[in-house]
């Protein structure tokens, strides 16, 4: 008798022809051999999958040059198919799930044709965890089964582990013909089934990662009580050498990968990564909040990331540890065969190749490395893992920070007065696009949790949400808000970042351990200067208190656009959330 996944695949098989099906085991010894036929079998645009790099320089690592029109997630494609519109809200594209599904069946109708349909079993959390999730994926590059088995913990377990149940976690995924007028990808949350047709990019084709473990996990939490976030897990070790775990949402470009892995600028403190773009958070007996990271492995952004603003993830990239590492449309140095990017250390390669695979030199007005290449590496690679990464339960957490891109307004750090104020400040939450992503630099997007494109329900029923999570929190962590990007009278950032970050994180991990007091604003609570480490830094005192200036007269504008903001979601939107908007209205009123 075949079993439930058995039935699944075939019925898939059915669809999409392909001429092979490929019952992934997630070993090691199957990735070389995935890899040798990305090298020599597969192609993409006329590339090989993959290329193997300068094994010297960049052990275990390849190169993968996507189609040229294959770059990104494509959110004007992305659809999640309530039932009922209305579930979706504004924040979501919308599709019956019948007219959804017979779009897809077209499209997907001998897609495999002429390929191989690897099946990948994998678990999102870790196998023992309650909280974790079983799931299938199908797919028809290899490209797509390395990064999962890099990105989520693949096995065959999987499998036995799911036995005869029906309710795991589906995703159908072939990059068809790369045509970007049949590109979809549809979730469909009642299902837990993602199907993703046209785009091998990561958050379109790695279907463990945004589409389910935030989109329909979002949803599930929303009905089973729990949270699915586009947060950070970290812990940070204080000079006695106690840990405090905290989780951090923000939006792209906000520096949430570097807050993941931050090298300390203060001596005696250490940060221990724990994850870098999800989490999620389970009420745990003790009515504390817990968050485990889905994810297995580190998805990030190339350029830019250098041993000044990122040594650690260099270190990361470097390990000779998981195999393999994914380097994906960045530049190739053809002297050393070595990935390169913009912003990486030492001086440009003297003959580099573009994304594109052309010629590139520096006095060409374009970028070498695409502005959205990305390696894709095994978190067990990075130096500072914690050793509570593994812990089924997830860890405690005492702090959650929320953070945007302003160069006005919004102060360095801000304590919510509760988990309600807090809520609020997260919902609030706006970023300033930078020039890279749009070509309109600072324009003020809201983006709430830093979930926006990944809320996979309507947003105000997202926030009530929330709320009621605090009520079941019997030792809610501390709310914050955080802002490295004020500027100062000459538009220069006043706050130095990166690794000085630790000078906040320590000013939180203080305030939830009860060790110093904050002063009263109409925005929340901010530090006493005094207990504000900033030695070293030489900031004048008249800049530093710019960092947490609060103009009235500056702030009008910005109830305008969050009214607008929260009025979308109409009566979705919590009595709470408006509760919150009129008091502080009325506190910086003029
Ligand atoms: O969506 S991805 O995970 O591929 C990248 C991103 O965060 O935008
Ligand atoms: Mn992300």
């Amino acid at each position: 008798m075949a079993t439930p996944i058995e039935r699944w695949v075939e019925e898939q098989a059915r669809l999409t022809k392909p001429d092979k099906i490929y019952w992934c085991d997630g070993s090691e010894a199957e990735a070389h051999r995935l890899i040798e036929v990305g090298m020599k079998e597969e192609k993409i645009a006329g590339n090989p999958v993959f290329q193997e790099l300068n094994q010297n320089n960049w052990p275990n690592a390849y190169f993968h040059r996507s189609h040229p029109t294959d770059v990104a997630r494509t959110e004007h494609l992305t659809y999640v198919c309530h039932p009922d519109k209305e579930i979706a809200g504004p924040n979501n594209n919308w599709m019956a799930p019948e007219d959804a599904k017979s779009l897809m069946t077209k499209l997907s109708d001998g897609c495999m044709e002429g390929k191989t349909m690897y099946v990948l079993p994998y678990m999102m959390g870790h196998p023992d965890s309650p909280y974790a999730k079983a799931c299938i994926q199908l797919t028809d590059v290899s490209y797509v089964a390395i990064s999962m088995r890099i990105m989520t913990r693949m096995g065959k377990n999987v499998i036995e582990k799911i036995g005869d149940r029906n309710d795991f976690v589906k995703g159908l995924h072939s990059v068809g013909d790369f045509d970007p007028d049949k590109r979809f990808i549809m979730h469909f949350p009642d299902e837990h089934f993602v199907w993703s047709i046209g785009s091998g990019y990561g958050g379109n084709a790695l279907l463990g990662k945004k589409c389910f473990s935030l989109r329909i996990a979002s949803w599930l939490g929303y009905q089973e009580g729990w949270l699915a976030e586009h947060m950070v897990i970290l812990g940070i070790e204080d000079p006695k050498g106690n840990i405090t775990y905290v989780t951090a949402a923000m939006p792209s470009a906000c520096g949430k990968t570097n807050l993941a892995m931050l090298e300390s600028a203060l001596p005696g403190y250490k940060v221990w990564t724990l994850g870098d773009d999800i989490a999620w958070l389970n009420v745990g007996p003790d009515g504390r909040l817990y968050a485990i990271n889905p994810e297995a492995g580190l998805f990030g952004v190339a350029p830019s990331t250098s041993m000044k603003t990122n040594p650690n993830m260099l270190r990361t990239l470097k390990a000779d540890k998981f195999y393999p590492t994914l380097f994906t449309n960045t530049a190739l140095d053809t002297d050393k065969n070595e990935p390169w990017w913009e912003g990486l250390d030492g001086s440009t390669p003297k003959n580099l190749l573009d994304w594109q695979g052309k010629p590139w030199n520096s006095a060409k007005d374009t970028k070498a490395a695409h502005p959205n290449s990305r390696f894709t590496v095994s978190i067990y690679n990075s130096p500072t893992l914690s050793k509570e990464f593994d812990n089924p339960k997830g860890v405690p957490i005492s702090a959650i920070i929320l953070g945007g891109r302003r160069t006005k307004l919004i102060p360095l750090v801000i304590e919510a007065f509760n988990w309600q104020h807090g809520v609020f400040l997260g919902a609030r939450t706006g970023s300033e696009t930078t020039a890279a992503a749009t070509h309109k630099e600072g324009v003020l997007r809201r983006d709430p949790m830093a979930m926006l494109p990944f809320c996979g329900y309507n947003m105000g029923d997202y926030f009530k949400h929330w709320l009621n999570i605090g009520k079941k929190l019997s030792h809610p962590p501390k709310i914050y808000s955080v802002n490295w990007f004020r500027t100062d009278d000459n538009g220069k950032f006043i706050w130095p970042g990166f690794g000085e970050n630790i000078r906040v994180l320590k000013w939180i991990i203080e305030r939830v351990n009860n060790r110093v007091s904050a002063k009263e604003t109409p925005l929340g609570l901010i530090p006493d200067l005094e207990d504000l480490n900033v030695e070293g830094l030489n900031i004048p005192e008249d800049k530093l208190k710019k960092l947490f200036e609060i103009n009235n007269s500056e702030w009008q504008a910005e109830f305008k656009d969050m009214e607008k903001f929260f009025n979308q979601f109409g009566k979705h939107t919590p009595a709470e959330i408006w509760q919150e908007y009129k008091t502080l209205s009325k506190r910086c009123s003029i």
